[in-house]
């Protein structure tokens, strides 16, 4: 009798253990491959409406995938927008997430939640190909020597990275933390404070440039462009500029081919459009719009041969593939490049209003798309859906906890399946800060030049409260602060309880 009872319970839970075995649901685990431009506008691709420019390979994840009308990055400029993409953390939290030199101190803590830490538990191999600019080191870097913490310590087991901005010193590539191709007899010093003696400047040697520089980027020389910073040494580890775009192809490439068996997190994160804009010859002139075209042509081609790699090693339609771009378009950022004489017809901004450094929306609103292929039916969809969201999102697709941040686990909208995506998002640009909510977004008061006097693009700043609705106004014409009251001080309210009241830039009386 006891036996036959141990017996039964056993029988009845060993059927337990089965069925609860099969039934829960193991989570999917494709490879995730975030393609990140640096300065792609709104109305930069022809599945976003451009109608100057054609961009074939691009458009087949954004026509073939989940093509977002209301995807933003968190911020206005780079540094800022990767912090957030990476960590999920709002900017603003971090007073160093801004446009860093390239000698700056790594801003991500390294005990910091990151999007590759989390896929990492999740068993994930994790790689970066491409821009960096979250910084480096811990200060003082000694760019001879092993250069930590960087992209390694904070959840990428492999990284091949340009440390800033292709515009910034040090114009080298870094290999998992050492100067990729460094002669130790040719030492690399970086300074951001004073030149080196006897080195040619863009300011004192216009001579030896082949790029005329607009306004800062007239330090060192390197490959005939002048640049912000300072670099003396490491010759044969500089890059070449119109190479750059098939050296990260071929870097990403290769990480693909060689890590397939297991799932992977591939951030490549491209250089283009941002200055100097420095198209291969056999793009130079393809868009008729000078550099800027051309290096988007160039960026499609890039990202169309990437996603034929995937395809001939058999794992494309196991590969979940986010695409966007850090921020808005700017055309004239450093130097003479006819970008702004040769715009034609083209609205890098689409109908948005403002741009790169803009609170306006063009500053933020970027292309976004998820293609999987085989899994994700092809759509648009106006769901308000941000960067910062990828690290809950994709937590959640691959059955790990993430850390709490400001992240949203917005998944079935960012696969299509439903039609919301977060409910509200504080934007940013520079210090300054802005609130959507719905299809309306609400700029407080601040003090500031309404025009950028660099780049000549409209700040969105006002000593005013602006409101609009971008359902109705996608191009921020109307101010409705004034005769819908109501609306704003709601919006408000909102904003201030998530940013706090301190985040105005003006004095009170
Ligand atoms: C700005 C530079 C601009 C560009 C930008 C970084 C000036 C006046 N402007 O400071 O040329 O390099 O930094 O762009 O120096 S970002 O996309 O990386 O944020
Ligand atoms: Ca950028």
């Amino acid at each position: 009798m006891k036996i036959k009872k141990i017996i039964t319970l056993l029988t009845l839970s060993l059927a337990g253990f089965t069925t609860t075995h099969t039934s829960a649901k193991t989570p999917p685990k494709p490879n995730i491959v975030v393609i990140y431009l640096d300065d792609l506008g709104y109305g930069d691709l022809s599945s976003y409406g451009a109608t100057e420019l054609s961009t074939p390979n691009i458009d087949v994840l954004a026509n073939e995938g989940v093509k977002f009308t209301n995807g933003y990055a968190t911020s206005a400029t780079c540094t800022p927008s990767r912090f957030g993409l990476l960590t999920g953390v709002y900017p603003w939290r971090n007073k160093k997430a801004r446009i860093l030199p390239g000698s700056a101190p790594l801003i991500i803590d390294t005990k910091q939640e990151t999007l590759p830490k989390m896929l990492k538990r999740a068993g994930y191999q994790t790689a970066i190909v491409g821009k960096w600019h979250l910084g480096l080191g811990a200060g003082n870097v000694n760019w001879n020597a092993h250069i930590s913490p960087g992209p390694n310590e904070v959840g990428f087991e492999e990284s091949y990275i340009l440390a800033a901005t292709q515009d910034r010193t040090p114009t080298v590539y870094i290999k998992n933390g050492n100067v990729d191709g460094l002669d130790p007899n040719d030492p690399i010093s970086v300074s951001y404070k004073k030149n080196f003696e006897g080195e040619p400047t863009g300011k004192d040697n216009p001579e030896l440039t082949t790029m005329k520089w607009h306004h800062g980027h007239n330090n060192s020389i390197v490959n005939g462009i002048p640049r912000i910073g300072y670099m003396k040494g490491g010759e044969a580890a500089k890059w070449s500029d119109v190479d750059m775009a098939d050296h990260f192809l071929k870097k990403a490439q290769t990480y693909v081919k060689n890590h397939k068996e297991k799932p992977f997190f591939l951030y490549y994160a491209l250089q283009q459009p941002h200055v100097p804009r420095t198209p291969h010859p056999r793009f130079v002139g393809k868009s008729g719009m000078g550099p800027r075209g051309d290096v988007i042509l160039e960026a499609d081609y890039m990202i169309g041969e990437f996603i034929k790699t995937l395809k001939e090693e058999g794992i494309l339609e196991n590969t979940l593939i986010v695409f966007s771009s850090d921020n808005g378009p700017v055309l004239q950022d450093g130097y003479y490049d006819d970008a702004m004489e040769k715009i034609g017809k083209h609205t890098p901004g689409g109908v948005l209003r403002g741009g790169k450094y803009s609170l306006f929306d063009a500053g933020t609103r970027v292309p976004f798309m998820v293609y999987w292929k085989g899994t994700i039916k092809p759509k648009v969809s106006d769901a308000l859906v941000c960067q910062i969201d990828l690290l809950a999102s994709f937590a959640n697709l691959v059955g790990v906890d993430a850390e709490p941040t400001d992240s949203q686990n917005i998944l079935p909208a960012l696969l299509g399946k439903k039609k919301k995506g977060r409910k509200d998002i504080v934007l940013e640009a520079g210090s300054k800060t802005s609130y959507r909510t719905g299809d309306w977004v609400m700029i407080p008061p601040y003090k500031g030049a309404k025009m950028s006097w660099h780049s000549f693009v409209e700040s969105g700043i006002d000593m005013e409260f602006q409101l609009y609705n971008l359902k109705e106004d996608p191009s921020q014409l109307n101010n409705l602060a004034k005769s819908n009251p109501k609306q704003l001080n709601k919006l408000l309210a909102k904003f201030e309880s998530i940013r706090g009241k301190d985040y105005s830039n003006i004095k009170k009386k």
